[in-house]
């Protein structure tokens, strides 16, 4: 191999200085006298993309898959090798762009270049990182792979082409695609399925949860114990819809008696079996179901709260436990199971009207937003919010004052900008 290297080496320094502005586009016939346009090589007497990664490989010498090292770029050309018994084949993924970001269900088209002095009977397979394999090919005589695309799981993939001689990979390439939409965690049409009530919490006919009713002294909580969230960055999106009605929508408001108000919640507990401790230890009225931390008890754990108060709580009158920031109906974000913890809030004097609001939080690392009917309320950062992830769901009680505390269509947005 070391002739091998030598001889790259000088073909590497060899090539032409490639020029500012094109002459041989992608695929097409290029040499010494007609040079490839920028950011394509000459190689096999084609124009064609640079490989990124992985371009080579020879079917004797498996473990040399997947090596990025830095002379692949420039060992391109064909037919350097003269050995009968090694069969030298590139692969580059030329389209789509690597980085590229679609919706779901988006489709898109593919291009691979295959390079190689024999081609015959080789295949080229496609594959997702997420997906699995997508589907194989046969290599068109100029060496040219063409696939219509569609992934079908929202995240981050490795869109994956290699050649394969049978089975065994002779050669691959890969970029990122991400694939962007909103997944239901909770939609409550028909059941609660992988869902847990507790307390006054029952899903409504009408295919929403509503957690406390409309009367005196009521607690109520459900929890997704069947999946949890992943620490990290997170986007998720709900309906909340607070009010005196027994419709959702419009309806005259009387905030003067109406509490206690609502929160989405996700604890870092270990196993779901430590939300009924939680949901039992957690007080009535100003503690909306979740305040078992600071005020409220000795609750010492991780966990992030985005609250819907509808009931200003005062130290200063009865038993209260803490005073909120503001007289106003507000969302607060909230941690560690303390309602009286506001790191973040927002008021939203006309909350309880009723209606459905589409609420949308977003953690980017200590970066938090929320945004009502896609008006932004909240976007600040919270010092040394370090997101733990946890057992997503929605508590909300009354007091001697009540509202009706409806939530739906629990979603979630994976990460999806590769
Ligand atoms: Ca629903
Ligand atoms: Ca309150
Ligand atoms: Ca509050």
């Amino acid at each position: 191999m070391r002739f091998l290297s030598g001889l790259v080496l000088v073909i590497a320094c060899s090539e032409p200085v490639q020029p500012s502005t094109g002459f041989g586009g992608l695929g097409e016939r290029c040499g010494i006298a007609e040079p490839c346009a920028e950011g394509l090589n000459c190689r096999g007497g084609l124009c064609l993309a640079q490989p990124r990664d992985a371009g080579l490989a020879t079917s004797d010498v498996g473990n040399s898959m997947g090596d990025s090292g830095a002379g692949v770029q420039d060992t391109g050309s064909a037919g350097i090798e003269d050995a009968g018994s090694e069969r030298r084949v590139e692969i580059v993924l030329n389209r789509p762009e690597d980085g590229l970001s679609i919706e779901g269900g988006e489709r898109f088209d593919a291009v691979a270049e295959v390079l190689g002095e024999d081609l015959a009977g080789l295949d080229v397979r496609w594959s997702s990182s997420l997906d699995g394999e997508l589907g194989r090919d046969q290599i068109s005589p100029m060496g040219r792979v063409l696939r219509s695309v569609t992934l079908s799981q929202l995240g981050i993939h490795d869109l994956i082409v290699e050649v394969l001689d049978g089975d065994v990979p002779l050669a691959r390439d890969s970029i990122a695609v991400g694939v962007c939409g909103w997944q239901m965690i909770g939609d409550f049409e028909r059941d609660l399925e992988g869902w847990q009530r507790f307390g006054d919490a029952r899903r409504d006919p009408g295919g929403w949860l509503e957690l406390t009713g409309n009367a005196r002294s009521r607690k109520g909580a459900i929890y997704k114990v069947s999946e949890s969230i992943q620490p990290g960055d997170v986007r998720l999106a709900f309906r909340i819809s607070t009010g005196q009605c027994d419709e959702p929508g419009v309806c005259n408001l009387n905030p003067s008696d109406a509490a206690d108000g609502f929160a989405m919640n996700i604890w870092d507990v270990d196993s779901p079996e430590a939300l009924g401790a939680i949901f039992e230890a957690a007080r009535r009225g100003g503690g909306l179901a979740y305040g078992v931390g600071g005020p409220y008890g000795d609750f010492e754990g991780k966990a992030f709260h985005v609250e819907f108060d509808t009931w200003y709580n005062d130290l200063r009158v009865g038993d209260q436990r803490y005073t909120d920031p503001t007289r106003q109906n507000h969302v607060a974000v909230t941690l560690d199971g303390n309602p009286f913890n506001h790191v973040a809030f927002a008021e939203l004097p006309s909350i309880e009207d009723n209606r459905w609001h589409e609420v949308e939080l977003v953690i980017d690392r200590d970066r938090v937003r929320v945004s009502i009917d896609g008006q932004s309320v909240i976007d600040q950062r919270v010092e040394g919010l370090d997101f733990k992830g946890g057992y997503i769901g929605f508590s909300g009680t009354t007091g001697y004052f009540t509202n009706y505390h409806r939530f739906d269509e629990l979603r979630t947005r994976p990460a999806c900008e590769p």
